[in-house]
């Protein structure tokens, strides 16, 4: 009997930890960078391992790669993006949402936009620089945080700009939930409703 609560009791436990680290938002959006609806030339779809459905975007700098979805909401969304980055020249990208006012804007991008840029300790599977591993990135420096603020709902158009080639983007989550940390939830893995 005892040892029959004991089974119980551990079950329980593993149950909860498994529901504690599922754990992606309910509002969450999931766009595979393989699935753009705009592509230039100087922008490519890659086979690349460990990537979500097998597939990543390379973008070479300034090229503008877009995607359609819907916003179910106004207010703040937050970015994280998947990337896989070769080394310390490879390893950002711009993004932006038509419309939407970008925060942190950086100015050098060639249409409004954000800049995500791999920092030490971004990746929670490596100790150092966040190079030659699959991770979630959400800014320039670790713990960083990005959003757009969107004004209305409806039909959006995010677009993406190559900044550094070779950087490999594989997906990425919108969410308005500010503490949600993509990262620490999955683990450097990819994200699936
Ligand atoms: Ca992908």
């Amino acid at each position: 009997m005892r040892k029959l609560l004991m089974l119980g009791l551990v079950l329980s436990l593993l149950m909860v930890a498994n529901l504690a680290m599922a754990a992606l938002p309910d509002d969450a959006i999931i766009i595979e960078a393989e699935d753009a609806v705009k592509m230039p030339s100087n922008a490519k779809i890659v086979e690349a391992e460990g990537a979500s459905g097998g597939k990543a975007l390379d973008a070479d700098p300034n090229a503008i790669v877009e995607y359609e979805f819907e916003i179910p909401s106004p207010g703040n969304w937050y970015v994280w993006v998947r990337m896989f980055c070769p080394s310390g020249d490879a390893d950002s990208l711009y993004i932006g949402i038509d419309g939407a006012t970008p925060n942190p804007e950086d100015a050098k991008a060639p249409r409004r936009a954000l800049r995500i840029y791999s920092a030490a300790g971004d990746s929670v599977n490596t100790s150092g620089e966040s190079w030659n591993v699959w991770y979630w990135d959400a800014g320039m420096e670790k713990g960083a945080r990005s959003y757009f603020r969107v004004r209305r709902a409806g039909k959006a158009k995010m677009y993406i700009i190559g900044r550094e080639s070779g950087t490999l983007i594989d997906q990425i989550i919108l969410t308005k939930d500010k503490d949600y940390n993509t990262e620490q939830d999955l683990q450097g893995g990819p994200a699936a409703k």
